[in-house]
């Protein structure tokens, strides 16, 4: 009830957008980053013409409706963006804006075709939240003039005033940021039109709206109180605000001038709609080549050899998998246009930087149905703001027409970890480069060095985690990373060693494919193996060197390498048991927590402490993640409980 008059205005006034056509590429998004105002949306969507029901609005929150509490993309015809997390929403929205000026730089030579704006409703927990201030931050340092931000000012939050917990000038902080800022009455329809037209012409800078509202305007005892934040009003309170206004008692009701005020719009839109079809297709006619790679960038297309490609091009050389990685990823740049990412300050550290590509720069034309070369290049500079990168990253996703990656130091995912979550939970293609993965970092001690975080990321339904050991698992992980098919999008994230790791000793005649089954023999030492060593990434060295002196020993036993356990659960149980059949014992080694391996595991070679400052060869000997260990655990293992016929039966 606070932001229904904001609402009307932009979805009757300003957005465009076509309900029969909801993936329109250039329609303007919306972001509903107060997510739990989810009903407005739904409300805005329903009066719209999308395939939003008076049933659908009934069904609210409940199950398998589709208007859950809060928005989720993918859902609900119209819902750009799953929100709720207060702030995310927020820099998904700079994301999308970044990602239409990036499009519009590489297509908008011959016509206008990408000139979509992004609009976010936001709230005071929005803007309290750091991961909104991230964002702000490099969307005002990039002058992101096609992103207007209406900022709910109701000072009001779940406990009371927002002002008790919070009394900066918000405006005078976002002109800090380098956005044009303009207050408006929340509740005066001219005055938001005239703020939004104000916004809206402002196109070398993003725009914040700060709209003086009331939450719950219209409710005789509960507006202007955090009562009406979320509980429902109750029946009295309802009847009560409907009289106010002499509004008919009856439940959604909808009269005739709301509709045909909604119905203006959307014959304008149309109008629009159907121009942009026109033009659309006469540039694709006079454009082939261009046409050919719109599409590339729309349907993220990736060569069908992907992979075979990728392992070629990194070649068979022992490095560091990040500097592998970073190799991959100059070739990946070649073959697929919609590949651009960035890192939060650490492109040298995590061989992120794509070095046939420019850098994305600061607005320098305001004409935004021009390409404006500043946004041509696919290099983002993140800065050192992890939360807002995954947020932006993304809303680039969202946007479409982006494979988007962004990277840190792996300790670091814990700084951005809501955005791998939400990421999951829309179906986004993702790409998350984490490097520094163990305490091979090394000298930078303790707070560099993961412990706990690829069991942390592992955690996360649906994020596949990928963790190689040499130059081609690398490869072959960039291309499964990249293979995203139709409903089954889903981020991922890849952990790279800052150290050189050993190229795995695998059999003859051993087909790159099979790294992209999650988990694969690398070799079988002797027959009907007792022990099964499963590695990830770097301890693939030590593993296999400890493979070769059990076997010499006279042990029969076979080396695993694991590098995406999510993938390797997707593969059929025959397929499964063929790697690691019930009837061997299973050893893992892998520099991490170890209690989450022992589901699969009889034994663990990990460390479950916070590691410490030394070179990194030296906290391997430290900790004992050694060939030696690895060696005395096993013998010692089957001295304790050997392998009976009674067992492997079992
Ligand atoms: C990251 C995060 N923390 C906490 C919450 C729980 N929460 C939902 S709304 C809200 C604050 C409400 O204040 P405001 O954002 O101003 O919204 P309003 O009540 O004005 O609609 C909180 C703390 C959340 N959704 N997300
Ligand atoms: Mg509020």
């Amino acid at each position: 009830m606070g932001m229904a008059d904001l609402a009307t205005v932009l979805w009757t006034r300003f957005l465009r957008y076509q309900p029969q056509d909801p993936q329109w590429p250039n329609r303007d998004r919306f972001v509903l980053s107060a997510g739990h105002a989810s009903m407005l949306l739904y409300s805005m969507l329903h009066l719209s013409g999308y395939e939003v029901s008076l049933e659908d609005l009934q069904q609210f929150r409940q199950k398998g409706s589709i208007t859950p509490g809060h928005p989720e993309a993918g859902l609900t015809p119209g819902v750009e963006c799953t929100t709720g997390p207060l702030g995310a929403g927020f820099s998904n929205g700079v994301g999308m804006a970044l990602a239409a000026r990036m499009l519009a730089a590489r297509f908008n030579q011959q016509a206008p075709l990408v000139t979509a704006r992004t609009f976010v409703l936001c709230s005071d927990g929005d803007l309290q939240e750091g991961v909104a201030s991230e964002a702000a931050s490099l969307a005002g340092h990039l002058k992101l003039g096609n992103l207007v931000a209406l900022y709910d000012c109701n000072d009001i939050t779940i406990g009371g005033r927002a002002s008790v917990s919070m009394s900066e000038n918000v405006r005078q902080r976002f002109e800090a940021y380098g956005w044009h800022t303009i207050e408006c009455d929340g509740h005066d329809p001219e005055g938001i039109a005239a703020a939004l037209e104000s916004a809206t012409s402002n196109t070398m800078q993003p725009s914040l709206v700060l709209a003086r509202t009331t939450i719950g305007k219209g409710a005789p005892s509960k507006a202007d109180t955090s009562d009406s934040h979320g509980a429902p009003l109750g029946a009295d309170e309802i009847q009560a605000a409907k009289e106010l206004v002499g509004w008919p008692a009856e439940a959604f009701h909808v009269p005739n001038e709301v509709r045909d005020v909604f119905a203006l719009r959307a014959q304008a839109n149309q109008e629009e709609y159907d121009a942009w079809q026109e033009a659309f297709r006469t540039w694709a006619r006079q454009n082939p080549d261009a046409a050919q790679l719109w599409d590339a960038h729309w349907e993220r297309t990736i060569p069908e050899d992907l992979l075979d490609a990728l392992v070629e091009a990194v070649g068979e050389k022992a490095d560091a998998t990040r500097n592998l990685s970073g190799a991959v990823l100059q070739k990946i740049a070649e073959l697929v246009p919609a590949l651009v990412g960035g890192s939060a300050d650490l492109e040298p550290s995590n061989k992120t930087l794509l070095k046939s590509a420019e850098s994305i720069r600061p607005a320098s034309v305001s004409d935004l149905t021009l390409p404006d070369p500043a946004f041509a290049g696919r290099n983002i500079h993140f800065g050192i703001r992890e939360h807002g990168m995954g947020g932006i990253v993304n809303g680039m996703a969202l946007f479409g027409g982006w494979l988007p990656y962004c990277g840190t130091f792996e300790v670091f995912s814990d700084y951005m970890r809501p955005t791998l979550r939400l990421a999951s939970l829309s179906h986004l293609p993702s790409v998350f480069v984490f490097t520094h993965d163990s305490i091979g970092v090394g000298e930078d001690g303790p707070t560099h060095q993961p412990i706990e975080q690829h069991w942390a990321l592992r955690l996360i339904p649906g994020l596949e985690v990928w963790r190689p050991a040499d130059g081609l698992e690398t490869a072959a992980a960039w291309a499964c990373m990249l293979e995203q098919e139709g409903s089954q999008t889903h981020p991922s994230a890849i952990l790279l060693t800052r150290q050189k790791t050993a190229i795995l000793n695998r059999s003859n005649g051993f087909d790159p494919y099979e790294v992209a089954s999650g988990g694969y023999i690398v070799r079988n030492y002797g027959d009907d193996q007792e022990v099964i060593l499963i590695s990830t990434g770097s301890e693939g060295g030590i593993t296999q060197e400890a493979c070769e002196r059990l076997s010499q020993e006279g042990l029969a036993v076979r080396h695993v390498s694991m590098p995406c356990l999510e993938r390797f659960e997707k593969q059929s149980l025959d397929y499964q048991l063929g790697v690691l059949p019930l009837s061997a014992y299973l050893v893992v080694v892998e520099a991490g927590v170890t209690r989450p391996w022992y589901q699969y595991a009889d034994h663990v070679i990990g460390i479950d402490e916070f590691g410490m400052s030394a070179p990194g060869d030296e906290l391997f000997a430290h900790y004992e993640l050694t060939t030696d260990r690895i060696v005395e655990d096993v013998l010692a293992l089957l001295e304790e409980q050997p392998l009976d016929d009674e067992q492997s039966d079992a």
